[in-house]
Formats: structure tokens, sequence, C-alpha cells
């Protein structure tokens, strides 16, 4: 095995999005690199072919040999770097990095890096609008759907805004934001994580490396970063906060988005509903104060902000039951927070009957249990770890349904006038569609159909 690696050779794995703009971002710089993905026939593969002729490109196992011919791998989040033949190159002296560590290294502007279990699409969209809408040209972009390097195609913006899964930070290394955040930890990905809570968690906390402003959510222990000196630290939470920190306040019978003893707005003038969300706009707060984004300006993008499809999105009143698409509820904590918020809402007697199920990634359920004790009409499991589901949530007894269309039926059979049906599938979507808007769609058009 020759374990000396070439200077200056790059090694792309993955041919997903993510390694496409690298490669792209390598091209057009003139510098060389190889490409690798670990299936046999990725999809795309004719297209990379034809656009990147003269490129080594290999497809399969992982080879640490060829891995070690490579001064650098730049992987992508849907592959895990503890695999024998990464480690084997790690060990062997291959620098690991990411599509992360190329954007950094390419801009200077100020980077707002937001990660956590839940609500990071959310919060990255809403500081995204509130710096467009105070005149600051913004690039909005990563797990969110946009990778990273494809926003430096129309030249460097003002300020980025991120959304940075577990999977990305794995292989960030030095990230120095101007504002990171990890917004809550709950369970997810552990079948990514050897079921090790630890590791997800550390992996999340790499957003912190070289931050210069820390935003923690009060109401989260875990978000804390553990090594915090010279970092400015402030805090959003439910609770009333202190000075210079975001909360919320009650006043004469309203309660208020709050800086301080300073109320902001009232959580009435707000379009994103359930309590889910005020920690989601109060966060968005701190972010954007950390980044000098005027408050008035962001108070106005916070009033006009309505809730992203395919989050506790409002579908359609049928017979006097309510129908909530919370296809993004793709982990046990999501889908508490969807219960416990949507259920606030309903009126005495009335309760939700929840759609859940799909691929469970390891993921324990009982913590299900608890929401809908007190909240649950009745439990509708579908996909390929529905049963899990059932088994773990000892208040209801599932029923099964093998398609969207049938669990949306049985499920406006079981619900009463006044109560709400909700899909929040606590699981991924894979083994029943493409991904979790097409799951988002089909209820809706199950809905519909009603
Ligand atoms: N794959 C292989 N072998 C490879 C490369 C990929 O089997 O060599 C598989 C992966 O296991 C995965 C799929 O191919 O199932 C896609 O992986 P990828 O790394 O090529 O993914 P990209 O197309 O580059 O998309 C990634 C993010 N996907 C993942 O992290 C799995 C996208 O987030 C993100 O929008 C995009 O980069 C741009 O930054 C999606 C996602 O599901 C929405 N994220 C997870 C989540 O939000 O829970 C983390
Ligand atoms: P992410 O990008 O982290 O998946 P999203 O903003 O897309 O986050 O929201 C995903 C789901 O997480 C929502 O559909 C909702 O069920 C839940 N959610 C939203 N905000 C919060 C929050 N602050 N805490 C817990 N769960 C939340």
């Amino acid at each position: 095995m020759n374990l000396i690696a070439t200077d200056q050779q790059r090694i792309i794995i993955g041919l997903g999005q993510t390694g496409l703009s690298c490669a792209r971002y390598l091209a057009a710089k003139g510098l060389p690199f190889m490409l690798l993905d670990t299936r046999d026939a990725p999809p795309n593969l004719a297209a990379i072919r034809s656009e990147f002729p003269h490129v080594e490109l290999h497809c399969g196992e992982l080879d640490a040999t060829l891995l070690c011919r490579a001064s650098e791998m730049i992987l992508s989040p849907g592959v895990a770097k503890d695999q024998p033949a990464i480690q084997a190159a790690v060990a062997a002296g291959v620098k690991l990095s990411g599509d992360i560590d190329l954007f950094c290294q390419a801009i200077s502007a100020p980077i707002v890096a937001i990660t956590g279990s839940n609500a990071k699409s959310t919060v990255t969209t809403l500081v995204g609008q509130m710096a467009l809408d105070a005149g600051i040209d913004t690039g909005i972009g990563g797990n969110l759907g946009t990778p990273v390097l494809d926003m430096l195609s129309d030249g460097e913006q003002q300020l980025y805004v991120l959304e940075l899964s577990s999977f990305q930070l794995e292989t960030v290394n030095d990230l120095r934001a101007t504002a990171a955040t990890v917004l809550n930890v709950s369970p997810d990905h552990l079948d990514r994580y050897d079921q090790s809570l630890q590791l997800y968690y550390q992996a999340k906390h790499r957003v912190f490396k070289g931050a210069a402003n820390v935003v923690i959510n009060r109401d989260d222990p875990l978000t804390s970063p553990l090594v915090s000196t010279g970092v400015k630290i402030s805090s959003f939470g439910l609770g009333r906060p202190d000075l210079n920190q975001f909360g919320l306040i009650e006043q004469q019978g309203q309660t208020f988005l709050a800086r301080g003893l300073t109320p902001l707005l009232a959580v009435s003038e707000l379009k994103i509903q359930g309590q889910h969300n005020l920690a989601n706009a109060l966060a968005a707060l701190a972010l954007g104060e950390a980044v000098n984004i005027p408050l008035e300006s962001m108070l106005h993008t916070l009033k006009q902000f309505a809730e992203l499809k395919h989050r506790c999105q409002w579908v359609a009143e049928k017979n006097g039951i309510n129908y909530f698409n919370d296809s993004k509820g793709t982990n046990v904590g999501a889908t508490v927070a969807a219960i416990n918020g949507l259920s606030a809402t309903l009126g005495e007697g009335h309760k939700i009957v929840l759609i859940a199920g799909g691929v469970g990634k390891g993921a324990d359920f009982r913590d299900l249990d608890k929401p809908l004790k007190q909240a649950g009409r009745a439990l509708i499991c579908i996909g390929k770890d529905g049963a899990l589901i059932d088994q773990a949530v000892g208040c209801l007894s599932g029923q099964y349904a093998a398609s969207m269309t049938a669990a949306v039926q049985q499920a406006a059979a079981l619900a009463q006038p006044g109560d709400i049906v909700l899909l929040s599938p606590a699981c991924a979507s894979f083994d029943m569609f493409s991904g979790f808007p097409a799951r988002g769609d089909a209820f809706i058009e199950s809905v519909e159909a009603l």
C-alpha cells in the first residue's frame, strides 16, 4: 500500500449535490481532483462523466490505497467519516475536509451558522429574510438545499446565513462564524452515530469552532459550548429574559417577544404559531443582533413571516377537522414539539389524530407517549418502522395504513369535529417517498381528495 500522499491532489467523495458543487468549484479554479462515489452506479453518473471527461472517477467500495493518493479528502455529508478506508487515509496523513471548509476559505463576509436537531430551516430562512429585508445582500443555503459553494457563482455577498447539519459539521475544521448557534439537541440520526447521543452532540458543537458570537438556548443546556472564553454569548428562551437576553414577558394580559425588560412585539402579531415558533423567532432576533441587523427591520420581517411548507402547515378544514402537514417532523423531538404546539390551540375535549412512521433511523420512540397521552385521539402507523412507534406508544393502540391515502382516510374516520389530524412522522420518508416534500404533498393531495 502506498501511504505517501501526493502533494496537491484532492479527492471528492460523493457525487451528489455537494460533490458536484465541489467539482465545479475546483474545476473553475483550475485545481486538480479525483472523483469517487461509494455506490456502483451513483445517480447522474453519465452527466458527471460528460461534464468532467478528463477527471479520474471511481465508483464502488472505498479503497484506502486510492484515498492515500490524495492530500485532501473532500467528503460529502451523506458519507460517514468513520469508515475504515477513510480512517486509514486520515491516519496516513490525508486531510479530511468538506464543502463548508472550502467555502469558508473562499469568503471574507460574515457567516451566521445555524445547527440544531430541529428548527434549522425555519430559523435560517427567517434570519436570511431579516437580512434581505434590511437591504443586506445575503446568501442563504447549506443543508437547506443550496450547496454552499454554489452560492459563490454570483460573487461574494455581504452576509451568509448557513443551515448546517451534523453530517456537514463532522468535517468542519475552521468555521469562524460571526454568529453560531445550536438551536436545540434531541436524538436524531443515531444510526449514523453508533447510537451515541454524545457523538451526535459533538458533531453539532463543531459549529462553535472559532465563532465570535455564540447564541445559546436557555431552555436546553446541551446548546451551550463547553469552552467559551473570549466569546460573546447571548441567549434566547421562553422564560423572562435578563438584561440583553431574548425571551417572553407578560404585560397587560398579552405575551410579548422581549429583549431584557423591553417588550418588542406582541405574540398575537406573529403569523407563525406554537410555542416552538416563539423560540425560533427569539433565536432569529438574537442571531440577527449578533450580525448587526437593525432591530426595527427584524421585527417588521417577523410580522410578515409565515410557516414554511411541510412544517406544521395548515392544509384544510373538513367536517370541522383541521389537517396539518408536518412532514418535516423527521425525528421524535420535532413530532413532540408539533403535538405540544398544536394541542395548545385545541378547544376543550378536542384531540389529535397522529399519522407517524417511516424510516426510524434507530430512534427511541417512547418520548411520544407522554404528549399523546395528553392530546392523542388515535395513532395511524405508516411505513417501515410504523410498528416500532406502535410498540413504544403505550397510551394508544396504533392502526396500520399501507399508503398515505389510506392513512388520511382512516384518520378522518377516527377524528371528531374540533380535532386535528396531524402528519408528523418522527421518521425519514425514504421507504415510501423521494423525500419529506413528496410525503407532505401526498398528505395534502389525500386531504384534498377526502
Ligand atoms: N451516498 C452514497 N455514497 C456516496 C455518496 C452519497 O451512498 O459516495 C448516498 C448517501 O448515503 C445519501 C445520498 O447518497 O443517502 C446523498 O448523499 P450526498 O452526501 O451526496 O448528499 P447531497 O446530494 O450532497 O445533499 C447534501 C445533504 N444530504 C445529506 O446530508 C444526506 C442535503 O441535505 C443538503 O441539502 C445538500 O447536501 C446541500 O448542502 C438533505 C438532508 O437530508 C436535505 N439532510 C439531512 C437532514 O436534514 O436530516 C442531514
Ligand atoms: P430542521 O431544518 O432542523 O429539520 P425545520 O425548521 O424544517 O427544522 O422544522 C422541522 C420540524 O421541527 C418542524 O416541522 C417542527 O415539527 C419541528 N420544530 C420546529 N421548530 C422547533 C423547535 N424550536 N423545537 C423543536 N421542534 C421544532
